[in-house]
């Protein structure tokens, strides 16, 4: 019996091994030497894999923003930097209710607004007069991201934070001076508040009182991350997460992680820190298709840079009295959530606490009803003991495992595999979840579900891309045979799970 086990095991390690090369080896990024055929592209791709913080935040799957500031008590969306100070007066300002209230309906890391582009700081910083320490809330003893960032670090829930480079109120704006009046409220906020995970940076940017638009010295601002708190991503305008390309909470049809980094040379790579590459790929990130073969057939690198899609529980960014009944319903959140953690994204939804320092009960009761649709969908895989068949296939039972670290793949070098599933008894279902086990590669183009209605093979649905995770609906379909095809893949697939789920 241990011999063969040993045999087993030794020959998967050599099957991984000869498929994916050495582990040790897997980066986020790779330059692409001149002359490379596309299929040699396509396969460089395929080995690229999130770096540490990236897989991290991956599996965070759902995140918060608390946009809360000098705008909440104006009314405004964008202040204008003139705002008294005075007028930030919260009440009863809570930030445990606001990190409970994520954290029940799910969200594992949230994001304070500690400076938006009106400059105002949740923190009493030590640069700037325009801060809560000159408004009467605690007698400007108080300190909002302080609060924040407890609350996060007691409840276990991560913690990032926004701050704004475009600052309509600062002086220095549209300077060089700015760049170091940034770096040491960047300073302030990387090393008194314990662990940061998440730095978002906006890419606003207006004119100063000189008339001028700042330049943004972002390779200083990631050097100063990177080297204060290492683990933490940075968002939008920074290398390790980008912007889906709307703010509407939803991700396109395919999504690849790997795109084009045609500013990527080895001079990039040797300046990055030992904690690994900090650049940002130029170029336009918000067409419908960024990494497809026909994105990447003329690449000069490639990087692995997940997508992250952003929207709001309410129609705007702050809290405004009026919108109290315009908050987004259980039902559309859910259908937020299929299109953006479904489309192999990480969502970020903004929750804004109200003028008196809460999250308004509104609030409250949608994400109630929304974590509800979530656990009454998921409660149960309906392929659960389901018996796995797949010619090439090798580790079939790990899709069912409930363990995302291991993974299907298959033998050879056919690229195609179908994998069907045998349940115990018929049932009926409408949605597909597939992930794959994204620290060994996204390699799935093209697949087709399908299901066996007694005479032949159906299909239920098909997708492109599957990535981290994959959700697709489709109208009820009772059957107690189906299976995955996947039709194209950048070589072997690693299928990590596969469920089958009825909506309530
Ligand atoms: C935008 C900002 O201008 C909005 O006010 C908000 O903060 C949103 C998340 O990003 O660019």
């Amino acid at each position: 019996m241990f011999k063969k086990v040993f045999q087993v095991v030794l020959f998967l390690q050599i099957a991984v091994w000869g498929v994916y090369g050495q582990a040790s080896k897997r980066t986020n990024y790779a330059i692409i030497k001149s002359g490379s055929n596309l299929a040699a592209i396509v396969n460089t791709a395929a080995t690229l894999t999130p770096s540490a913080r990236q897989l991290r935040w991956q599996k965070l799957e759902l995140t918060a923003f608390f946009h809360f500031g000098i705008n909440t008590f104006t009314g405004n969306e964008w202040g204008t930097g003139k705002e008294d100070p005075k007028l930030f007066n919260p009440t009863h300002l809570d930030a445990r209710q606001w990190v409970q209230t994520a954290k029940d309906a799910g969200i594992k890391q949230v994001i304070i607004t500690a400076k938006h582009h009106d400059g105002f700081c949740l923190w009493p910083s030590k640069y700037t007069e325009h801060s809560v320490k000159n408004s009467p809330w605690k007698n400007g003893k108080g300190d909002v991201v302080k609060e924040v960032a407890d609350a996060c670090h007691e409840q276990g829930v991560g913690f990032g934070i926004y701050l704004s480079p475009w600052d309509r109120n600062s002086p220095l704006y549209g300077t060089d001076a700015y760049n170091d009046y940034f770096v040491n409220q960047l300073t302030e906020l990387l090393t008194q508040y314990g662990r940061v995970d998440e730095v978002w940076f906006d890419g606003a940017n207006g004119e100063g009182p000189n008339g001028k638009k700042q330049e943004y010295d972002f390779d200083m601002w990631y050097k100063v991350i990177r080297k204060l708190q290492p683990s933490a991503v940075i968002a939008i305008m920074g290398p390790d997460v980008r912007w889906v390309g709307t703010e509407t909470g939803y991700g396109r049809e395919t999504e690849w992680s790997v795109v084009p980094a045609n500013n990527l040379d080895q001079l990039t790579v040797a300046a990055s820190s030992q904690h690994g590459i900090t650049f940002k790929p130029h170029g336009d990130m918000t067409g419908d298709d960024l990494g497809s073969r026909d994105k990447i057939k003329n690449a000069t690198g490639l990087v692995w840079y997940p997508a992250e899609a952003d929207v709001s529980i309410r129609p705007g960014w702050f809290y405004h009295d009026d919108q109290n009944d315009k908050v987004k319903s259980p039902e559309k959140l859910m259908d937020i959530y299929y299109n953006s953690v479904g489309k192999n994204c990480v969502l970020l939804l903004n929750i804004p606490p109200d003028k008196t320092g809460m999250i308004n009960e509104s609030d409250v009761k949608s994400l109630q009803g929304w974590k509800k649709l979530r656990d009454d969908t998921f409660k149960e895989n309906l392929l659960k003991g389901a018996t796995v068949k797949c010619a090439n296939g090798i580790n079939l039972n790990a899709i069912l495992d409930d363990n995302y670290n291991t993974w299907f793949t298959s033998r050879g070098k056919d690229s195609s595999s179908i994998i069907t599933l045998t349940l115990k008894a018929p049932k009926t279902f409408d949605l597909l979840l597939l992930q794959e086990n994204i620290s060994i590669g996204q390699r799935v183009e093209k697949f087709e579900f399908e299901y066996w209605d007694g005479k032949q093979w159906l299909k239920a649905t098909e997708g492109t891309t599957i990535g981290y995770k994959r959700l697709l609906r489709f109208p009820a379909i009772t059957a107690g045979k189906v299976r995955l095809r996947i039709e194209s893949s950048r070589l072997n697939p690693a299928i990590s799970t596969i469920g089958l789920y009825k909506q309530p």
